[in-house]
């Protein structure tokens, strides 16, 4: 297994011997009493970064959303999100089990537009949940990282909040979006009241996401990632990690993209595989018939992906696989599905 090229996700890197070194020298304290140094300083430039009033460090990205999704709703109350978001399909029902929350999926692959927000805007009418809660994911998983288009978050979040709704940023890899957009986090995050983003993929930390919001809604927020079990004591060495990567891991996303772009160039014309577009940033959606079969063969040969569903396979780029581990990847690929696929 060590010597796979994995490219499952970008979640799976390890710290590099820096970020070990800048881990293991980390100031401590016991942060469910607010005084540990490192995760204070965390929070603070998190907080600057995405130009909120404050931030909070959390255990993962899952417990950021459904901190949001809670701090911004009452049982019974509605979200909406894109149909294949994160905040909806991956994390357990956890809207449904741990606020009350039912959703109205919208949009197509990751992205929507007002008319599709307004179109799904229930009556004011008792018969009907009440919608809360925008949720936007940027850059969008499911569909293969695509951007989401800052102007819709603009107008979303405007007509939104005019109906006293809540705007919440899904941006695990707000970063990559930033990076291959050329816009800054700040821009991408100032239509939304709310904000999460993670540490722990392309910035290849090992754990750790950021809730960000203003200060009312981080009070809130506080209470809640108590109550989810998610206060943390003497975590300063994993804040460390995540600062450490806001330093350094940032600005190299761009090669994470082009080994995106060069793997999806590859794999283009393979009989029996489709590409979804020029990969935006660091994910490549493959769309094949026989995606178990290819997967499994894959794995055989040494190449990890994620099977997504029956036709679905994804690869991830990130720190730990080199241009050219994969340009080996495609190689692979193209020589398993030229045996076994077309
Ligand atoms: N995504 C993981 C899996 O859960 C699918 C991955 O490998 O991509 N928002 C988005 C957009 C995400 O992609 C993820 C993780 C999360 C939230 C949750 O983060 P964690 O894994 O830290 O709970």
């Amino acid at each position: 297994m060590s010597q796979s090229i994995d490219l499952r996700s970008d979640t799976v890197t390890r710290p590099t011997p820096e970020m070990r070194a800048a881990m293991a020298a980390a100031e401590v304290g016991d942060d469910v009493y607010g005084e540990d140094p490192t995760v204070n300083r965390l929070q603070a430039v998190a907080a600057e970064l995405m130009g909120k009033e404050g931030a909070l460090f959390m255990p993962s990205g899952t417990m950021a959303n459904q901190v949001a999704v809670r701090a911004w709703t009452e049982p019974g109350d509605a979200l909406m999100a894109a149909r294949d978001a994160h905040v909806y399909l991956y994390e357990g029902g956890g809207a449904a089990a741990l606020s009350g929350v039912q959703a109205a999926l919208i949009g197509s692959d990751g992205l929507f537009r007002l008319e599709d927000v307004q179109a799904a805007a229930a009556p004011d009418d008792i018969h009907f949940a009440r919608t809360r809660l925008v949720c936007v994911e940027n850059t969008h998983n499911r569909s293969g990282g695509r951007i989401f288009p800052r102007s819709d978050a603009v107008a979303i979040g405007d007509w939104a909040r005019a109906r006293g709704w809540s705007l919440h940023l899904d941006g695990a890899r707000v970063f990559n979006a930033a990076v291959a957009s050329g816009d800054s986090v700040e821009e991408i995050a100032s239509p939304f009241d709310s904000v999460s983003f993670c540490l722990s993929k392309g910035l290849g930390a090992p754990v750790g996401s950021l809730l960000c919001g203003d200060k009312a809604f981080i009070d809130r927020a506080l209470r809640i990632r108590k109550l989810f079990g998610g206060g943390m004591r003497q975590v300063g060495g994993l804040a460390a990690a995540g600062l450490y990567a806001l330093d350094h891991h940032v600005e190299r996303l761009a090669e994470d993209h082009e080994k995106a772009r060069f793997l999806a160039a590859s794999l283009e014309g393979v009989p029996g595989i489709e590409i979804r577009g020029v990969p935006e940033t660091n994910i490549v959606v493959i769309k094949a018939g026989n995606a178990p079969a290819l997967s499994a063969r894959a794995r055989d040969n040494g190449v990890l992906l994620s099977l997504m569903d029956a036709c679905t396979l994804r690869a991830v780029t990130h720190l730990d696989v080199s241009h050219e581990a994969v340009a080996r990847a495609a190689a692979v690929l193209v020589r398993i599905q030229a045996e076994d696929g077309a």
